[in-house]
């Protein structure tokens, strides 16, 4: 295995809050996609009140980002949202499928943390769609295919007694969601041990959709948030053919290990290329924006000769 796995831009990091016409504190956790010859990136941004809104910015090379001079999703104060992304919205995720870009966020408000899901054709006209989740999850991403004629997403529930773990949900409509299942936990005394969450939307491989995911470990100085890759069966996503026993990313640029919240990188979006090389886009210590390069089949391998348990 290659010692760097993703190789870092030596560039990064690519969008600060220096880059945006609004005022923002941070610009991290970003959804990115290409959409015609571009790159759309979905950006969070925290407030001077401490609570998140969502930028766009947009890239002919996926280094180089322009952000618009108008945020892109803030809290709504209408309809059946508005009581539910009152604290913010946060870190967003985008698929496409069919026709569509399906935006999964996370929604915060007194009534704790949830998914909503939203759609958009060009970027512009954006519609919210439904509240997917009910209360303790976030880091939910939607399959870029149907299964047996069901969208499918991987989402991160929380409970005491199995602490952050990664399950696969159904739905016929992108509404109704069902036939939950459990794929993968933390593993013990390892670098993602205290949890994980999906990250970027699955990448199809001829040998498994790829998964690159954040895991967390809890050190006497805090969270280290760092990235893994795991492979999911093409036809059953449900089955795991293997998790990469180490990490794939880990915080080590002073952007990455100093900022907003320390010793974090954390992904929402990669974009892969016809090349076989996939961008992965990461936010540095929940301040800025990174990208990296790996070979997509360096991470498959990763995932099925260097393996863990998944559950
Ligand atoms: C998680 C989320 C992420 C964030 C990470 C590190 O719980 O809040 O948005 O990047 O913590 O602070």
């Amino acid at each position: 295995m290659p010692n760097d796995i993703v190789e870092r831009y030596s560039g990064n990091p690519i969008l600060t809050k220096a880059d945006i016409p609004y005022p923002v504190e941070t610009v991290h956790n970003a959804a990115v996609v290409k959409h015609g010859d571009q790159y759309i990136m979905l950006f969070r941004s925290h407030l001077r009140t401490g609570r998140s809104i969502i930028g766009l910015a947009c890239s002919q090379d996926g280094y180089k980002f322009v952000a618009d001079a108008e945020p892109f999703l803030i809290p709504t104060q209408e309809g059946p949202f508005a009581a539910y992304e009152e604290f913010g919205v946060e870190d967003p995720r985008v698929t496409k499928i069919d026709d569509d870009y399906l935006i999964t966020y996370s929604a915060y408000s007194r009534n704790g943390v949830r998914i909503a899901l939203a759609k958009t054709k060009d970027f512009d006209e954006i519609e919210r769609v439904s509240l997917i989740t009910q209360a303790d999850y976030r880091n939910t991403v939607i399959f870029p295919e149907k299964f047996d004629g069901l969208y499918a997403r991987l989402d991160r529930p929380h409970s005491e007694i199995s602490p952050w773990s990664i399950w696969i949900t159904y739905s016929p409509d992108l509404v109704f969601w069902g036939e939950s299942q459990l794929v993968m936990k933390p593993e013990p005394y390892h670098w993602d041990e205290m949890k994980i969450g999906p990250g970027a939307p699955p990448i199809k491989t001829d040998r498994g959709w790829l998964s690159i995911y954040h895991g967390v470990f809890q050190t006497m100085d805090g969270s280290v948030y760092r990235l893994g890759a795991a492979l999911h069966d093409l036809h059953n996503p449900a089955k795991i053919l293997g998790i990469g026993d180490s990490w794939i990313l880990q915080p080590e640029d002073p952007w990455e290990i100093t900022g907003y919240v320390h010793n974090v990188v954390f992904t929402c979006g990669a974009v892969p290329e016809p090349d076989g090389t996939v961008k992965i886009y990461w936010g540095g210590a929940d301040t800025v924006m990174c990208v990296g390069e790996a070979k997509i089949a360096e991470l498959v391998d990763l995932c099925l000769q260097h393996s863990r348990a998944a559950v």
